[in-house]
């Protein structure tokens, strides 16, 4: 009998919550939409359980993946489903990969070494079980590649660019559990004189790329442990620099080689394929810091909304620089901006999530975000990009050119009929 009291109780509050649902959600009888339990069933299924698995796996009902950038090419990029993640944490299965082209190398950190040399005093090489018994540290940070954002040609093709995952899935964010630079570089005596450090890895390219050493040390760690577990092999188990906010190409996976120099490496990397080059000598190369950005994940392109009304709009804002300082939302086509609220935690060369309440009037519109920095840098339009640069309409949307460090203010349209879609090459 008591039981039935609580339920009826249940159901009484359950009908006060329907009450408070936003307008345009129909409150229907709770008593007709709960589902029977089925006590008999559920009871007989507790003594007798099957054996769950020993390594969880997330309920069949859930179905977001990575997305392929260029299926079947061998540079390629899976997008983290941003439009389908809440918080600021990227699920490890779900953080972006960036192929270069080998395959993921299988390494077994019984047999891992990392060697430190170059301008010291006492080169190491050092095995994980030498890592991990140093001090280490556990840091929020995001991590992206400076070709997201339609850096690359492919990534500005229409069909190639629907969905926020398209648009902005190269980052994520995840708690990176390793040895500061600082604390290692200290053992082995660095000599006056060196400047850089040049990170190598152990697959078959052996990818490579150099960092100010002042920079390296600031903040710089050797990670082996994202969200609380080893890294995963994309990411680079069993170790990876990270280089808080710097672009994704200088955080080394397989990490095997610190070298400290003099010079950077000038390799293929460093000076051509993260490298806007132009023929009329405007050129950049060695660029660090990731610029402020961000990107509504709710609603984002290919979403529907069901109708007019109030929603939540949701998304994203990051910034190598630093903290995020504001989020400002515009839903009238970037004519005007109003603060969006940031959500805690706030934390620095990390995911941040924001909100903003919007009534829509059910007319065609089109809404964006900017993130602005603690400094007071201010995320660009496309228009605001272009006069940056010196460049006309054609120059990012319509040609053939390499952008990386593209962070334009991205916009998506919401037709009369509630369906979004990217706006940003219109
Ligand atoms: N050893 C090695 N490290 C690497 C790369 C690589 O190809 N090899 N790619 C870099 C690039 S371009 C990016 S954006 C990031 C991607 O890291 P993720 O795949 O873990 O997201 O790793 C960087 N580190
Ligand atoms: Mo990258």
């Amino acid at each position: 009998m008591a039981c039935k009291k609580e339920r009826r109780q249940f159901l009484k509050r359950g009908a006060a919550l329907a009450g408070l649902a936003i307008a345009g959600v129909k409150s229907a009888s709770a008593e007709s939409t709960l589902p029977t339990l089925q006590f008999e069933t559920d009871i007989a299924a507790a003594l007798n359980p099957p054996n769950p698995p020993l390594y969880g796996v997330r309920s069949r009902f859930e179905t977001t993946t990575r997305a392929p950038a260029e299926p079947g090419k061998p540079f390629h990029a899976n997008r983290t489903p941003l439009q389908d993640l809440t918080g600021i944490i990227t699920p490890n299965p779900l953080h972006f990969y960036i192929s270069h082209g080998s395959p993921v190398p299988e390494i077994n950190p019984q047999e891992h070494r990392l060697l430190i040399h170059g301008m010291v005093d006492r080169p190491v090489v050092l095995t994980m079980s030498d890592i991990k018994r140093l001090p280490f540290v556990s840091r929020i940070h995001f991590l992206q590649c400076a070709g997201q954002n339609y850096g690359m040609p492919y990534q500005r093709k229409p069909e190639a660019t629907k969905t926020a995952q398209e648009t902005h899935g190269h980052t994520s964010c995840a708690e990176w559990t390793g040895v500061p630079l600082a604390t290692l570089l200290k053992d082995v005596g660095v000599q006056k004189g060196a400047s850089w450090l040049v990170g190598e890895g152990a697959e078959w390219k052996k990818h490579a790329a150099s960092i100010p050493l002042e920079k390296a040390m600031d903040e710089g760690m050797v990670v082996y442990a994202q969200n609380g577990e080893a890294i995963r092999p994309e990411q680079g188990y069993p170790l990876r620099l990270l280089l808080p906010g710097v672009e994704g190409m200088r955080n080394i996976r397989w990490l095997r080689r610190l070298y400290i120099t003099d010079r950077p490496t000038m390799n293929e990397w460093e000076i051509r394929t993260y490298v806007m080059l132009r023929m009329d000598g405007k050129s950049r190369w060695y660029a660090w810091d990731m610029e402020p950005n961000s990107v509504i994940t709710f609603p984002s392109g290919e979403q529907q909304l069901p109708g007019p009304g109030l929603y939540n709009v949701t998304g994203l804002a990051w910034t190598g620089t630093g903290l995020v300082g504001r989020v400002q939302m515009s839903t009238d086509g970037a004519r005007s901006w109003n603060d969006a609220k940031l959500q805690e935690p706030v934390l620095r060369k990390a995911h941040t999530r924001f909100h903003f309440p919007w009534k829509w009037d059910g007319k065609e519109t089109v809404i964006q975000s900017r993130c602005i920095d603690e400094w007071g840098n201010v995320q660009p339009t496309r228009a605001e990009t272009e006069k940056m640069w010196n460049v006309g309409p054609d120059y990012f949307g319509k040609t053939d050119n390499v952008f990386p460090h593209f962070y334009a203010s991205q916009p998506w349209r919401i037709s009369a009929s509630g369906k979004v879609s990217n706006a940003m090459w219109e």
